[in-house]
C-alpha cells in the first residue's frame, strides 16, 4: 500500500499543483455513451473508438486498483499576449510535453521505490475521461461550461492521469461540491450555443473544435463567422466564468507565452513556411497545421472586415493550398458585402 502523504510530496516535487487520488472503479457507460449517440462527437472517431478503455481503466492497466489525477494551472496575463487570438493553454510551450515530463519524473521515482508498480499514464491523448478522475479524486468538479473547475485555480487547469495497480491508504470521497448554482452565464455567452447543459458539450458546435480539430475543410459559415479574434481554441465560456475571477499567475516559464502569442491575425494569416518553422514546432498550434492556422487566421480577418487586410487576402486568395485560397476568397467577400 503506497502513503498518499509520499505521493503528495512526489507531486509537488516534480510540478504539479494539485494531485488527488480515486479507486479504479468502472465509469458509468451513461455519460459518454449519451454524448456519442447524441452526436456530439463530431467526427473525432477516436472517441468512440476506444469507449470500452474510457469507461473501465482495468482495459487499460489489468489489476489497476488506483487512478492519481495531476492538475497544473496554467493561466498567465502578460502583457504582450493579452490580445493574442490563440487560446490561453496553448500560447506557452505544448502542455503536453510539460505535463508528460513532470509524470515521467513522478513514475520515475515511483518505480525506482516499488519495481514491480504497473502503472499507465496520459496526458490528453490516451482514452480516459481525465475530468471525470479529477472530478472522483475531489479535485474539483465539471461546471455547466464543461470545464473542470478547481478551487484555487478556477478552471484554468490541465490535467495529467495516472493509474496503478496498487493500493494507497486514503481515496477521496467523491467531486467537489458544485459551486454553479443557478449561473448560467456561460451558457449564454457561448457564441454558437454549444453548450447542452449538465456540463455536456456539443463538440461540433465548440470553437475549440471548429479551429483545432476541424482542419482539413471549410468551417461551415454560421460557425466561421463567430471567429472574432479567435484563431486557435476558445476562451469564451471561461472568461465569463465568475469562478475564475481570481486566477492565479503559473510562475513556470514553460506556461510563459511564446513569441507566437504576440502576433495579431494579420500576421498569423500571413505566416510564411519558415516563421511557422520557427514558431509553431512544441507548441500546440502545431495540431491545427499550417494550412489550418492560416485558414482560421483568414476567416477571423473577414470576420473583423478590417480594410488592411484586403492586400494580404488578396494575395492568398491565389494561394497553393485550396483551403486557405476558399477561405481568403469568402474572407473578401466579408470585406465588401
Ligand atoms: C474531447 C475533448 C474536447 C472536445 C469536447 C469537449 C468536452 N467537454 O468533452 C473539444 C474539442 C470541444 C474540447 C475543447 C476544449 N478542451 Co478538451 N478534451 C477533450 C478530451 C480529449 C476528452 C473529453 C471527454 O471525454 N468528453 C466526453 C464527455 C462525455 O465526457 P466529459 O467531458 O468528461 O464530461 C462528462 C463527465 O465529466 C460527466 N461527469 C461530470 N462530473 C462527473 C463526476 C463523476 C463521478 C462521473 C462518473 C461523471 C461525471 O459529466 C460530463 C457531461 O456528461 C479531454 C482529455 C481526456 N482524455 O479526457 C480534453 C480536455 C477535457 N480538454 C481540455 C481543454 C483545456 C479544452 C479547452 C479549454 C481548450 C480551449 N481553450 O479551446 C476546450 C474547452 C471546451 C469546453 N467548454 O469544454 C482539458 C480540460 C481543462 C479543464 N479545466 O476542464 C482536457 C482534460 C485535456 C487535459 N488533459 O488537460 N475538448
Ligand atoms: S469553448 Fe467557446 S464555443 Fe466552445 S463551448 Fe465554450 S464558449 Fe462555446
Ligand atoms: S459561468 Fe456560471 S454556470 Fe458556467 S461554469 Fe461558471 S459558475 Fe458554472
Amino acid at each position: 500500500m503506497l502513503l498518499t502523504a509520499h505521493l503528495r510530496d512526489l507531486a509537488r516535487s516534480v510540478g504539479f499543483d494539485l494531485v488527488g487520488f480515486a479507486r479504479a472503479e468502472p465509469i458509468p457507460p451513461k455519460f459518454l455513451m449519451e454524448w456519442l449517440e447524441a452526436g456530439f462527437a463530431a467526427d473525432m472517431d477516436w472517441m468512440r473508438e476506444r469507449a470500452d478503455e474510457r469507461l473501465d481503466v482495468a482495459n487499460l492497466l489489468p489489476g489497476a486498483k488506483t487512478v492519481i489525477s495531476f492538475v497544473n494551472n496554467y493561466w498567465r496575463d502578460d502583457e504582450q499576449s493579452v490580445d493574442s487570438p490563440i487560446a490561453r493553454y496553448a500560447r506557452g510551450r505544448d502542455y503536453h510535453s510539460t505535463l508528460r515530463d513532470r509524470m515521467k519524473a513522478f513514475r520515475k521515482a515511483l518505480t525506482g521505490r516499488f519495481p514491480g508498480l504497473g502503472s499507465y499514464g496520459s496526458v490528453d491523448s490516451g482514452p480516459l475521461m481525465e475530468k471525470v478522475w479529477a472530478a472522483r479524486a475531489g479535485l474539483g468538479y465539471v461546471g455547466k461550461n464543461g470545464c473542470f473547475i478547481t478551487e484555487p485555480f478556477g478552471s484554468w487547469v490541465l490535467l495529467a492521469t495516472l493509474v496503478i495497480d496498487a493500493e494507497v491508504d486514503e481515496y477521496a470521497s467523491g467531486p467537489a461540491a458544485d459551486r454553479c448554482g443557478a449561473c448560467r452565464r456561460c451558457l449564454m455567452s457561448c457564441p454558437t450555443g454549444a453548450l447542452v447543459g449538465n456540463g455536456q458539450v456539443n463538440a461540433g458546435a465548440c470553437l475549440s473544435y471548429q479551429t483545432i480539430e476541424n482542419r482539413e475543410q471549410q468551417v461551415p459559415e454560421a460557425f466561421r463567422l463567430k471567429f472574432d479574434n479567435l484563431i486557435f481554441g476558445c476562451d469564451i465560456c471561461q472568461q465569463v466564468c465568475p469562478l475564475n475571477r481570481r486566477p492565479v499567475f503559473a510562475e513556470h516559464p514553460r506556461f510563459a507565452p511564446r513569441a507566437v502569442a504576440e502576433l495579431g491575425t494579420l500576421e498569423l494569416a500571413g505566416l510564411t513556411e519558415a516563421q511557422y518553422e520557427q514558431l509553431i514546432p512544441g507548441t500546440a498550434l502545431a495540431r491545427a497545421r499550417y494550412d489550418g492556422l492560416r485558414r482560421n487566421a483568414v476567416y477571423a480577418l473577414g470576420v473583423a472586415r478590417q480594410a488592411d487586410s484586403r492586400h494580404l487576402l488578396e494575395k492568398l486568395s491565389g494561394d497553393s493550398s485550396e483551403l486557405v485560397r476558399t477561405a481568403a476568397q469568402w474572407a473578401l467577400r466579408q470585406l465588401d458585402p
